[in-house]
């Protein structure tokens, strides 16, 4: 993404004079992005839009801000003169060639595992190598786990997902293989009782990712599409030679994911008084399997954890959701955005708490008559709607909100279909009824109020008191 802003005029921001919006913007942008630029003549705007662009796609794409003081808003060239001074950016996000050393080491890991398993991330989704990841994990059967934005590059009704295995095959794993996923925390660093004494490999665009938390064995450094690429052209010599991982393993994972999917189906077939999160996910679930088009925005805590596993996605980047920093508030920045680009419905599944960061956008959404379908899970409040205000008096618990609020009526106020279902069949009535009809929607859907935990799936990581 390339943020472009103008800004106040430089002679006063750096004397800080009291401008009107002063802010030094270039500096405070500067720490936040991956590059950040300051044009200050109409002649360089060719050159600072091709740096930007160039910043934001090539190697790990990251977030660019281009600064375009006042003074040259009103700046003005020939149209002749100015056409030259404009750059149409020659293969922008280049091809990075890994080093055949690198595969070799990296091959020869794979090939002794016994129990191997690969981790797509969301580098694996931009990437944009779906053939050849699809080829990568069909040619050698080794099972693999989408990370969150990952879901859906492959379907994730896949034989060889184990994703409803996970917590036994990470500790199990002997060689784990990294495709544009970091250890970070939302793999516990690689470390502790989810993992066990496995080998690395990664694949990463960026050479400083490996060791970034534990040694990896085997770094491949290179655009994912030619480290899977090469790495398939070493199996395919290796022929029928090629080692599968042992029955052993996949058959231990494949009777867990069989109890595992058992046991959720039972979940989900629940129909209790009022909703939970699984009966109303159920329904979302179905609404997605039967519009694998449809893009899927996903924010919240309990509303994000349990529509990550419980919601099955069919196609590659279908899902954007809070990602990394589990940052509240993109949801409807997101939905206008992928209504917009992708031209597909648009169904954004939100928490209370997390709607209330951007829910003014559902004017935004009216205004353009986006085919956004918004459900918000409303159980009172952030996390669940029944804490008790710790400190005794009259006001309710920070994290409880105003009880029965009646959030469809927001989007009815500018035009929009606003419905509030109170059962998962009104919901899936509202659901199909917004999709087929590509109409603004908001369903308020109504949870039970005391259905979600403290910070949905990672209460774990809360600080625990010393004090026994
Ligand atoms: N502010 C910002 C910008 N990002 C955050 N992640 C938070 C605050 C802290 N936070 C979470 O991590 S989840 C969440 C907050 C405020 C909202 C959870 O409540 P919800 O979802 O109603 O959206 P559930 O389904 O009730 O858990």
């Amino acid at each position: 993404m390339i943020l472009i802003s103008g800004s106040s005029e430089r002679e006063i921001v750096d004397l800080q004079q009291g401008d009107y919006e002063e802010m030094d913007q270039l500096a405070i942008a500067k720490p936040l992005c991956k590059a950040a630029f300051r044009v200050l003549h109409a002649e360089d705007i060719g050159i600072g839009v091709a740096r930007a662009i160039r910043a934001a796609v090539s190697g790990r794409p990251g977030g660019v801000y281009l600064d375009l003081p006042a003074k040259l808003l009103a700046q003005s060239l020939d149209t002749e003169a100015g056409a030259k001074t404009l750059i149409k950016v020659v293969d922008p996000a280049p091809r990075q060639i890994p080093a055949p050393d690198a595969i070799q080491r990296a091959l020869r890991l794979l090939a002794g595992a016994k129990r191997p398993l690969i981790i797509l991330g969301k580098g694996a989704a931009y990437a944009q190598a779906d053939t050849e990841i699809r080829a990568l994990i069909e040619q050698t059967r080794i099972p693999y786990l989408p990370m969150s934005m990952a879901k859906g590059l492959l379907p994730d009704t896949h034989e060889q997902s184990a994703a409803a295995a996970r917590s036994y095959v990470l500790p199990e794993a002997d060689v784990v293989m990294l495709v544009g996923a970091r250890l970070n925390w939302l793999l516990s660093h690689g470390k502790g009782k989810t993992w066990g004494r496995q080998k690395f490999i990664q694949i990463d665009i960026s050479p400083t990712e490996a060791d970034s938390n534990v040694p990896i064995d085997a770094p491949v450094i290179g655009d994912i599409g030619s480290c899977v690429s090469a790495l398939l052209d070493g199996i395919k010599a290796a022929g029928g030679g090629w080692p599968q991982p042992s029955a052993d393993w996949l058959g231990a994972i494949s009777e867990r994911k069989g109890k595992n999917i058992a046991k959720m189906a039972q979940t989900l077939a629940g129909n209790p008084t009022p909703m939970n999160f699984h009966s109303a996910l159920n329904v979302v679930r179905d609404i997605v399997k039967a519009n694998p088009e449809a893009m899927l925005v996903n924010e919240g805590a309990n509303a994000l954890d349990f529509t990550r596993s419980i919601v099955d996605m069919y196609k590659p980047r279908k899902r954007i959701d809070v990602g990394t920093w589990g940052v509240m508030g993109i949801g409807m920045g997101f939905a206008v955005a992928a209504a917009i680009e992708s031209g597909q419905p648009v169904i954004a599944i939100e928490g209370d708490s997390a709607f209330g960061f951007s829910g003014m956008e559902v004017e935004t959404i009216c205004r353009y008559n986006l085919p956004v379908c918004i459900v918000i899970f409303n159980n009172n409040g952030v996390y669940k709607g029944t804490d008790v205000n710790p400190s005794g008096g009259p006001d309710v618990a920070p994290t409880v909100f105003v009880k029965g609020a009646r959030y469809e009526l927001l989007m009815q106020a500018f035009g929009g279909v606003g419905v509030q279902a109170t059962t998962p069949a009104e919901l899936r009535k509202a659901m199909e009824e917004a999709v087929r009809s590509r109409k603004p929607t908001l369903i308020n859907a109504v949870i039970d109020e005391t259905a979600g935990t403290e910070s949905g799936r990672i209460t774990s990581l809360n600080p625990k008191s010393a004090k026994k």
